[in-house]
């Protein structure tokens, strides 16, 4: 079990006004220094880094937090960043949007950095007067405050306060994404996952700067998300009894989906809804009778084979559904994506397959919506704006490769080296290993503009980590599997290929561990990563 994240108790501190700005604990010149971070101690690996070890910067009792005038987004990133600083520091960190303050300041302002960082990149700059961070966009603030979290000791993230003297390494970072596109997936269908964990999920990811996560809501053993116009596939498909083993029931409310969409956002991470078709839909099929082509529903299915169930291609029934619940998710998604799933169709004939994603395709398009799928969908006649997912295990892939040469960008998430879902070794008490042990460096170990033949830099939108829940029940569950790879894959989608060096990364991962075990991350303590 695991204490939720300090950044989801939301203190209500009114700090638009100067408070009075008093020393929280009396100051005390003999308060221990926690050790010092160096500069290019952060995952994933920054651009660049240009330490200055004459200029580092306390936080003490008087810093303020100090965003750009005018700019709420900003703000919102100021207040995020005290939420996380408060109650260790035990500092008030008052977040002020103001010009100028005469105090020692955390300022994250819009503007004015290296022309290089984009829209999702950042110049972060420590000098003995303060930290400054500057982005384009609030999600390049954002980015920052996640590297300055890890550029501060792990005791930072301690719940109660500590007499600590809080020192931030001098010098300049600019950094940037690599890939515009990095992702995490969670399969909610083999095993529930409630709003809690996955938030929980989020606020893990962003600190590893994950911009997407995509959620598999639907698949044979369970549909997890509330459709009002087909209303029992969450009563019955996603009711009691669902799920692996039986024992994984649950389902979101669109309530409960916005409030993952608004709280992921909050952290610059957009959702991907998934529904998969026409192929792992026995949840659907066993609710409604009417989607099968002889009108008799399967019984539901709680082991965990695939490839059997199809909906009914020839049944203008199907598109109806099919377009009933593209219609009513996209209007609660504000992303640009909706996932059609598309994998392990085996119980479609090729022909049936085309047919159907060549009529479902223009569904997504019809309601505003950019369509993502798994790497079967280029064996479809696909919109050029269409995203591929790949998660074969080999090198090769002709359908996959023609596709990139029609210009459609591609998500890498080949199962032997992404999937998290697979067992570290042969003794992992979780996971799967159809696709192979992964270990950390195996994890980290490959390039995803070399993976595939003709899938090269600039056919790829980005990385993506998919976690399925057959084996996987709990928020400890998802956490033993997602770290420390998770951190892998974040630094693949992120960083640059010169950066790119195992030794450094074992060693920053390792450093990574006391701020887990502050947060109660439950995760593999490999034993390829020296832990501190
Ligand atoms: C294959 S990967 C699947 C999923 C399973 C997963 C388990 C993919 C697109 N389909 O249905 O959950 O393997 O690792």
């Amino acid at each position: 079990m695991r204490r939720r994240h300090t950044t989801t108790r939301l203190l209500a501190i009114a700090a638009l006004a100067l408070p009075v700005i008093l020393p929280a604990t009396p100051a005390a010149a003999t308060t221990p220094t926690a050790p010092a971070r160096h500069l290019s101690d952060v995952i994933p690996a920054p651009v660049e880094t240009h330490p200055d070890a004459h200029n580092t910067f306390r936080i003490t009792p008087l810093t303020v937090i100090r965003t750009t005038p005018g700019s709420a987004a900003a703000w919102h990133v100021g207040h995020q960043l005290a939420t996380t600083l408060r109650p260790a520091t035990g500092h008030p960190l008052p977040v002020l949007p103001v010009r100028s303050t005469p105090l020692p300041e955390i300022a994250l302002l819009i503007g004015g950095a290296d022309d290089r960082i984009g829209q999702q990149g950042y110049q972060l700059d420590v000098t003995r007067r303060g930290v400054t961070i500057r982005a384009n966009t609030p999600a390049g603030l954002f980015a920052g405050t996640q590297t300055l979290r890890q550029l501060l000791p792990a005791e930072i993230e301690a719940p109660e306060r500590q007499r600590t003297t809080w020192t931030v390494p001098g010098g300049r970072i600019i950094d940037y994404p690599r890939f515009a596109y990095r992702g995490a997936m969670l399969d909610l269908a083999r095993h529930f996952h409630t709003v809690d964990d996955i938030t929980a999920y989020v606020d893990l990811l962003s600190q590893y700067k994950i911009n997407y996560l995509h959620l598999h809501l639907t698949d044979d053993q369970g549909w997890r998300i509330q459709i009002d116009s087909w209303p029992r596939l969450t009563t019955v498909g996603g009711g009691p009894g669902t799920g692996v083993d039986g024992v994984g029931p649950g389902y979101l409310t669109k309530a409960d989906y916005k409030a993952v969409v608004a709280y992921a956002a909050a952290r610059h991470i957009t959702i991907i809804p998934e529904i998969d078709m026409p192929g792992h839909t026995n949840a659907a099929q066993s609710t409604y009778p009417e989607l099968n082509c002889d009108g008799v529903a399967p019984p539901p299915r709680t082991d965990i084979a695939v490839g059997y169930s199809s909906l009914c291609i020839n049944d203008e029934l199907t598109y109806r559904f099919v377009e009933d619940v593209i219609r009513e998710l996209a209007a609660i998604t504000p992303g640009p994506f909706l996932h059609i799933g598309g994998d392990e169709a085996h119980a479609t004939t090729d022909e049936d397959y085309r047919t159907f994603m060549n009529r479902v395709l223009p569904l997504v398009a019809k309601y505003g919506k950019r369509a993502s799928g798994w790497n079967e969908i280029t064996q479809a006649d696909l919109p050029t704006d269409a995203v591929a997912q790949f998660w074969g295990t080999g090198t090769t892939n002709a359908s996959l490769a023609a596709a990139a040469a029609r210009g459609n960008k591609i998500i890498m998430s080949p199962a032997n080296k992404a999937y998290l879902d697979m067992k570290y070794d042969a003794n992992t008490r979780l996971g799967l290993r159809w696709a192979g042990l992964i270990e950390v460096s195996d994890a980290y170990g490959w390039d995803p503009a070399t993976r595939v033949t003709g899938v090269g830099e600039n056919a790829i939108l980005g990385v993506e980590a998919p976690l399925w829940s057959e084996t996987l029940r709990t928020l400890d569950d998802i956490e033993y599997m997602a770290f420390p790879r998770l951190p892998a894959i974040a630094e693949l989608g992120w960083s640059t290929t010169a950066s790119h060096d195992w030794e450094s990364f074992r060693t920053r991962l390792g450093e990574q561990a006391p701020r887990w075990r502050l947060q109660q991350v439950d995760f593999y303590p490999s034993p390829q990563v020296p832990w501190i």
